[in-house]
């Protein structure tokens, strides 16, 4: 039995690939979000950069519960099954009227995940419409295998590689994602989706959650994660402690060295070893 989606979107997420938008905060709530990660990028200098848009969940107590929250968890156990690990955590912040963007691609192009149950959950900390450069999706598209990808490096590409589908994509059949603060949509890690830039007055600013059951490994060396719901019988992951502080200085370099390892593989064969390597900090 669903804890929380309906036997309906369930059916629709394995149709089409995602769900959106689900609530899982008040728009006030959403706001105090943003203001504290605001408060952050000003103690550290500026929007954030480099490993500090990965696994941040280490590093700040408020997304440490984020990737808790029971309405996070509720609709992707539904999916998932009942352990859960969140296995990586990305900001996806576009500034206003910047030229960044996300190509067409497939999440799990360069995961090294055993399988491809892997559910991302994008929390909209702030508005994501039309106007922003709001997530597209191109439904059923999880269906298909693995599409080959080329790596571009383009700086103002959002993903790690700058990578891109290297096969036409239907963009007529492209869905937008649109979300109020304090909502997100599910997404598969098969699923081929993308953004344009934001030309708009304001930043939009996604946080986006990946999750996968416990069974999931890493193919490409050894990994880490956090277990946020039931239990881990199979040890496969690195379990990540939670931070009780900003920045404390044990999860500074835990967090270092976890990025760091993360990093070697999805940078596998390119020559990039860290998210701080110039052709690796994007914007
Ligand atoms: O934030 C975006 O526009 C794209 C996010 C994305 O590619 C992802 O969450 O996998």
């Amino acid at each position: 039995m669903p804890r929380s989606l309906t036997e309906p979107q369930i059916v629709a997420y394995r149709r089409d690939g995602y769900l959106a938008p689900l609530p899982v905060m008040g728009a006030a709530e959403a706001s105090a979000l943003r203001a504290k990660l605001e408060a952050i990028e000003a103690g550290t200098g500026g929007p954030l950069r480099g490993d500090l848009r990965h696994k941040a969940h280490l590093l700040f107590p408020f997304l440490a519960e984020l990737i808790r929250h029971p309405a996070i968890l509720d609709p992707v156990a539904d999916l998932l099954g009942p352990d859960l690990l969140c296995w990586n955590t990305n900001f996806f912040i576009k500034e206003a009227e910047t030229p960044s963007f996300v190509s067409w691609h497939q999440d799990s192009t360069y995961w090294g995940l055993s399988a491809p149950d892997v559910c991302t959950a994008w929390v909209a900390l702030t508005p994501s419409n039309l106007d922003n450069g709001a997530m597209a999706v191109i439904p059923a598209s999880h269906t298909m295998d693995q599409i080959p990808h080329r790596d571009t490096f383009d700086r103002h590409n959002l993903l790690t590689r700058g990578q891109e589908v290297a096969v036409e994509v239907d963009e007529c059949a492209a869905v937008p994602l649109i979300l109020q603060p304090g909502e997100m949509s599910l997404h598969h890690v098969r699923l081929v989706h993308g953004s344009p830039p934001n030309p708009s007055h304001d930043r939009r600013i996604g946080f986006a959650i990946r999750y996968i059951p416990t069974s999931i490994y890493q193919l490409e060396g050894s990994d880490s994660a956090t277990l946020v719901r039931g239990e881990d019988r199979f040890g496969h992951f690195e379990l990540e402690p939670r931070p009780a502080r900003d920045m404390q200085d044990d999860m500074l370099a835990l967090h270092r060295r976890l990025t760091e390892r993360a990093a070697q593989i999805l940078y596998r064969g390119t020559g990039v070893d860290n998210f701080n390597d110039p052709r690796a900090v994007r914007g």
